[in-house]
């Protein structure tokens, strides 16, 4: 029985013993200071064993009292030892789940690449350090598209795909983030061993093939914009406008790769400063209407004029339109300069009258026009006052705007040409859509674009464009402008082309009405 007990006692003991190992790690790993002590206090239990089994060995009289003791010594070590086991175990387990939490909070759940908050640490990291790179902002450049054709599940394995190629073309050299929907960083450190003009080729390179997604192949590519720090600045919000800048000026010039300049930052400032003065510019009525004629190409006469905005600026130059329209489209200001524009014009269309002018006003729409109920009810009203309108407006339309949302211009048009208004195709052979617009749009007239007019005296491919365009459209039943006509050679080729109309500044530029009405009413 003796040697029973000695036993029991020595393996409680080893259970102690084997506690201490746990113990010290988690006094070590855990940032709870209860650890510490109970490791002291497990050491002194240990020596309260051994002290307890040398008791043992020379004085083992009551047999009882000794078993139950032994007994709790026993269960006493096994607790411990449990306990410091399981309570191991638990943190081994929390440190995993935080562990996977904080992956995930810093991963993106499709790509599973590094988020846009990775990305901000790592780069406030590299700041905080003085650590030189160029930043890379990649944006996709028809993913707006494929989503919208294919359905988000589609544009999501795209997504993905894009994601794991760039990263395997990449091929570790730099850091591919993904910030946003089809937007993505790169970070090149400056110590990292290669060149940015590879990481840029490394980049197009995963869009030199196609995408297999369903049944279509995808054909994609990305707009890039660089920075380098500490060069452009050493903030981090201006780094990413600075590179968001630089990528959208290569998604608008189709450029492989833009690098932050100053330039490029003084025009963002500029065209924020006209956006401000443009709503104060419609409040004020600071515009004014020039008028450019548009003559019959055989007889010479007037035959109607085209209608152009003019922003007139304190020292006696001009905002251009090309500036000032893109900018309040983007603004949403684009309705209120239209029913400006159609305001004035009707106004002026009553003098024109006056001083017998018996054409037609031809008014530029913008892209976001036709998207719009407010350009339908505005016409509708000036027709209440004007019943005889509807024939002497005609709306000049570019093929992009109408391709914009090509539905909803559809039955904008369709509605307006029910009231009589009609329509002309603008800079007509830019917008690359395709022929069965003119089949399916109520589309009266067509302007040859001035690119193709300019040079088709000299240019054998322009003149077989201007000469097809007239051969189209008046098979269509369409009436053609030759836009441009800048001399006296061209004009005469657009007569043998039997070409409707001619516009130009071999006639005129645009010009104020006043001086419209004294060149050309009686
Ligand atoms: O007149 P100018 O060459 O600067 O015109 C430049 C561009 O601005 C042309 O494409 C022309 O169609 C456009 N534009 C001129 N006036 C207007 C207007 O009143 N409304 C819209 N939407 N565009 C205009
Ligand atoms: O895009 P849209 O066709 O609306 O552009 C009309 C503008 O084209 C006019 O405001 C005018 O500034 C410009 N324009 C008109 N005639 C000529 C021309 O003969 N040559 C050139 N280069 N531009 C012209
Ligand atoms: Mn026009």
């Amino acid at each position: 029985m003796q040697l029973f007990a000695i036993c029991m006692t020595f393996i409680g003991s080893l259970f102690l013993v084997f506690s201490l190992k746990p113990t010290r790690y988690l006094s070590h790993e855990s940032s709870q200071p209860g650890w510490k002590p109970l490791y002291g206090l497990i050491v002194i239990f240990i020596l309260g064993y051994l002290g307890f089994i040398y008791y043992l060995l020379f004085h083992y009289q009551h047999f009882i009292i000794y078993s139950v003791f032994t007994l709790i010594f026993f269960l006493g070590g096994l607790f411990v030892f449990m306990v410091t086991r399981l309570s191991i175990e638990s943190y081994k387990n929390i440190v995993n789940i935080a562990k996977e939490t904080e992956y995930k909070s810093l991963h993106d759940s499709l790509t599973g690449l590094p988020n846009r908050k990775h990305f901000l640490m790592k780069i406030s990291s590299l700041i905080t350090k003085s650590n030189p790179f160029t930043l890379f902002s990649l944006d996709l450049n028809n993913f707006k598209q494929v989503n919208d054709a294919l359905g988000h599940y589609y544009g999501d394995k795209l997504l993905i795909e894009i994601a794991q190629n760039i990263s395997k073309k990449l091929d570790g050299l730099s850091i591919l983030f993904r910030t946003g929907g089809d937007e993505f960083m790169v970070i090149l450190k400056d110590s990292d061993d290669v060149f940015y003009s590879d990481i840029i080729e490394r980049i197009h390179s995963a869009f030199n093939e196609t995408y297999q997604i369903m049944h279509y192949s995808i054909e994609s590519s990305v707009s890039v914009g660089a920075t380098k720090f500490p060069n452009d600045s050493n903030n981090l919000d201006t780094l990413i406008k600075y590179v968001d800048l630089a990528m959208y000026v290569s998604k608008k010039t189709k450029s492989k790769c833009v690098f932050y300049r100053d330039e490029l930052n003084e025009d963002a400032t500029e065209k924020l400063a006209i956006c401000g003065r443009l709503r104060n510019a419609i409040a004020t009525n600071e515009f004014q209407l020039y008028f450019q004629p548009l003559l019959e190409c055989h007889s010479k006469k007037l035959h109607g004029a085209e209608v152009l905005i003019r922003w007139p600026q304190l020292d006696g130059s001009f905002i251009a339109p090309d500036i000032f329209i893109p900018i309040a489209e983007k603004a949403g200001l684009i309705q209120n300069i239209t029913q400006w524009v159609i305001g004035e014009a009707v106004i002026q269309l009553n003098q024109l009258d006056k001083h017998g002018f018996s054409g037609a006003l031809h008014i530029n729409l913008s892209a976001k026009d036709l998207n719009t109920e407010s350009l339908f009810d505005l016409l509708i009203n000036q027709l209440k006052n004007t019943p005889l309108l509807a024939g002497r407006l005609i709306l000049e339309v570019t093929e992009s705007a109408m391709m914009l949302d090509l539905t909803c211009s559809k039955t904008m048009m369709l509605r307006l040409a029910e009231y009589g208004f009609t329509f002309s195709i603008d800079d007509f052979g830019t917008g690359f859509s395709s022929l069965s617009l003119l089949r399916e749009l109520p589309i009266d007239q067509i302007k040859i674009d001035r690119s193709f007019v300019q040079y088709m005296d000299s240019v054998k491919t322009d003149h077989a464009i201007v000469n097809s365009a007239i051969f189209l459209a008046k098979n269509l039943g369409c009436t053609v402008v030759a836009e441009g006509v800048e001399n006296s050679a061209l004009e005469s080729e657009l007569e043998k082309l039997n070409c409707d109309y001619l516009q130009g500044y071999y006639y005129s530029e645009p010009i104020p009405l006043t001086d419209f009405i004294a060149q050309y009413c009686k």
